[in-house]
């Protein structure tokens, strides 16, 4: 299990997706739900950020997180994530 803090600089909201491992929202504008709710998306405010934790325990390899509105997405909102 990771924490990790999802930052945004930007002016926009950007939507959080990580494929394949599941996370739970731990901080989102305040402290999260308590107990903390799984998410496949989670919303990352304008100029805000999300504190999640990610459970990687599962599965091993190569995957991908995006910003889940699709013009960002295609404009380059994307990355590789490996867990060994
Ligand atoms: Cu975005």
């Amino acid at each position: 299990m990771e924490e990790w803090t999802l930052t945004n600089t930007s002016s926009m909201d950007h939507p959080f997706h990580l494929h394949v491992w599941p996370k739970q929202i731990i901080e989102e504008s305040g402290p999260g739900t308590n107990p903390a709710i799984w998410q496949d998306v989670v919303n990352v405010p304008a100029n805000g950020r999300v504190k999640v934790r990610v459970a990687s325990k599962d599965f091993w390899g190569r995957s991908v997180y995006h910003c889940h509105i699709l013009d960002h997405e295609d404009l380059g909102m994307m990355g590789a994530i490996e867990v060994r």
